[in-house]
């Protein structure tokens, strides 16, 4: 190598490293929110798309040279299975992507020109690389447990499966507690009975469409799949002064839980995210009605003391947070006509700004926004009466057949018990439209979720 060559050689390696970039962004939210979809949609759109597809992405519109899924990651850690997810949706008929359980990952690099034009005359391009992670936000209302003693926690469980929404699906698990024998901890016993407690929370969540199910785990187990960790449940409160060995497994079961299920999860995921999307499905609490919709609230709650990093936040003993901005999205607004968008974002602000009015709470940088990551439906305008009247068209999750309806309204406000005895909200799921190969899907407001999180990033 001549020195000429050997010193242009140095001098790219050292801009590669000066200028190389990494960008960590986590996608959550409780099951059915919609991950999937988004981290589908986002990857596809990154490397198909082009700026008419995507206009209020600013890399985009004259910067953009491309980006690409980038196979070179850790191959032990579990790969967001983008290619699969993308063949259900060419299927004909069309239908989406099954649930994921547990997390994974998926790397791109992207490229672009860089916005300084002193830059951009020494390097042909930037290049970062961004590494989306999907996780349940199952797993984040788990934080709380924490700070709680096993006794604390089996209170509140019970407290909450005494509610009228949970206290019929709750009954026969808590009539079986009363007849065990609180001396056996013989390995099967305790596994007969942690299987129930797995069995009632997913009854908890289909039955009584309710959201804030501990732990979070047991739902959505990932990596901790058939260990002894997940063995746990809440007795009842007063079989704890009675004693025996089972309240002594259920104990130092709890402390296990919490320092190596909880803990390394914000050591080990948590604490190394940039940029975090939390996706809440209000559209579906309305359809479940009015306690589910209390509970998503108050899961949404705990799901925010992730991301408050006061000075003084406990949570900081545990790891550094450096999280920078997070975008709360309600997914799914193609499911009504676009002139309820505004309700459903001032439906999740007000939530959000019931807790952060608490002086103590300090939230990074945040932002809500209503998207569609896949875009099921066409919105227009039939006449109706001489009056024009907004309505959808797409076609029905269950039946399949095409329809052309108005969804109805979104509240502006959170809804009072009076409105729910008077109505009863059906917002209808719809089946993802035929997508033709070649064209690029569509979205709403996904150019602007990709603009909030990562724009600053891609200068
Ligand atoms: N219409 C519509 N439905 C969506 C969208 N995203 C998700 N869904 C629906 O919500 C279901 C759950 O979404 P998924 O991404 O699997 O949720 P996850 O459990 O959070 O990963 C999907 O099967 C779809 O029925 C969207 O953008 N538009
Ligand atoms: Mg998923």
């Amino acid at each position: 190598m001549d020195w000429l060559k050997k010193a242009r050689w140095h001098s790219e390696q050292l801009t590669k490293r000066t200028f190389h970039r990494q960008l960590r962004l986590g996608v959550t939210g409780l099951s059915g929110a919609g991950k999937t979809a988004l981290l589908t949609a986002i990857v596809h759109q990154l490397t198909q798309s082009h700026s008419s597809h995507l206009p209020f992405f600013s890399v985009m519109q004259n910067r953009w040279l491309g980006a690409r899924i980038d196979d070179n990651q850790l191959p032990q850690l579990p790969r967001f299975a983008f290619e699969k997810n993308l063949s259900y949706l060419q299927q004909q008929p069309a239908c989406w992507p099954p649930s994921t359980v547990g997390w994974s990952q998926l790397t791109l690099a992207l490229r672009y020109q860089s916005e300084s034009s002193l830059r951009a005359r020494f390097q042909d391009y930037q290049e970062t690389e961004l590494v989306l992670v999907d996780y349940p936000g199952e797993w984040l209302l788990d934080l709380p447990m924490l700070q709680q003693s096993y006794q604390q926690w089996c209170e509140q469980s019970w407290l909450l499966f005494a509610q009228p929404h949970r206290a019929a699906t709750a009954e026969s698990f808590k009539q079986k507690l009363r007849t065990i024998d609180l001396n056996d901890a013989s390995v099967l016993s305790v596994q007969e009975l942690c299987g129930e407690y797995s069995t009632l929370l997913q009854q908890f969540r289909e039955v009584a469409g309710a959201y804030l199910n501990q732990p979070g785990r047991l739902l959505v187990p990932g990596e901790f799949e058939g260990t002894p960790l997940l063995q746990l449940l809440p007795l009842l409160p007063e079989q704890l002064a009675q004693g025996g060995a089972l309240v002594d497994l259920m104990q130092k079961h709890f402390a296990s839980y919490q320092t190596q299920v909880i803990e390394p999860f914000y050591r080990q995921y948590f604490s190394g995210l940039d940029r975090q999307v939390v996706l809440v499905d209000i559209l579906g609490a309305l359809n479940a009605g009015e306690s589910a919709l209390l509970e998503l609230k108050q899961s949404l709650l705990l799901i925010l003391q992730s991301f408050d990093y006061g000075p003084e936040h406990w949570l900081r003993r545990i790891f550094k947070p450096r999280i920078s901005k997070v975008l709360f999205a309600v997914s799914k607004a193609d499911h009504v006509t676009p002139d309820q968008h505004q309700a459903l974002t001032l439906l999740l602000q007000q939530l959000l700004l019931q807790h952060l009015q608490s002086v103590k709470f300090q939230l990074c940088p945040y932002e809500v926004m209503a998207i569609a990551a896949i875009k099921a439906s066409e919105a227009g305008f039939v006449k109706q009466n001489g009056l024009q009247q907004a309505c959808l068209r797409g076609f029905s999750a269950t039946t399949g057949e095409a329809l052309t309806y108005y969804p109805g309204d979104v509240p502006r406000y959170w809804p009072d018990h009076q409105l729910f005895t008077e109505h009863h909200f059906e917002f209808q799921s719809l089946a993802p439209l035929p997508w033709p190969k070649q064209q690029v899907l569509q979205h709403i407001r996904l150019d602007h979720l990709l603009e909030y999180l990562l724009g600053d990033k891609l200068t």
